[in-house]
């Protein structure tokens, strides 16, 4: 069994910072914890608003605080974000992730597992798992 707290967190390596200030994320469950997801908790700041597009990566995103809004690049819909609401992102959805007047916080699962090592790339992905084929195959092998 693996404890860990957000004050053992803070300040650490497993704590990332955007570059532009946008978010901030604290890395509980990273792919070396081999438990076939990461886990988070992002804080995404009120007003600011990032765009987002995990190629290599499905993630599911739950808000447990503060408001923001979701728009799919897609189809254009805007969908809001509060305390309660979940979307995942099952097709590598390309999309802004917007702030709304309070800080958002914001709880995160990542398939395949993020190594901690990423950064976004100018269009807001990930580069893949180095196993990312294995991942591939187990979706594929498991379409639900
Ligand atoms: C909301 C969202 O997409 N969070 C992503 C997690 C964060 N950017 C991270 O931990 O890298």
């Amino acid at each position: 069994m693996i404890v860990r707290t957000l004050e053992q967190i803070i300040g650490t390596e497993r704590e990332v910072h955007s570059k532009n200030g946008n978010w901030v994320s604290r890395r509980f469950v990273l792919d070396d914890d081999a438990a076939g997801f990461s886990f988070h908790e992002t804080i995404i700041k009120a007003g600011s608003e990032t765009h987002i597009w995990y190629k290599h990566h499905i993630e599911a995103v739950y808000c447990v605080a503060g408001e923001g809004e979701i728009e799919d690049l897609k189809t254009g819909e805007v969908h809001p974000v509060k305390d309660g609401t979940l979307y995942l992102l099952n097709d590598n959805d390309e999309h802004l992730l917007r702030g709304g007047s309070s800080d958002m916080r914001l709880i995160c699962a990542f398939n395949p597992p993020v190594t901690g090592r990423e950064t976004h790339d100018e269009d807001g992905a990930y580069v893949p798992h180095p196993r990312a084929a294995q991942w591939t195959k187990v979706r594929e092998n498991n379409p639900g």
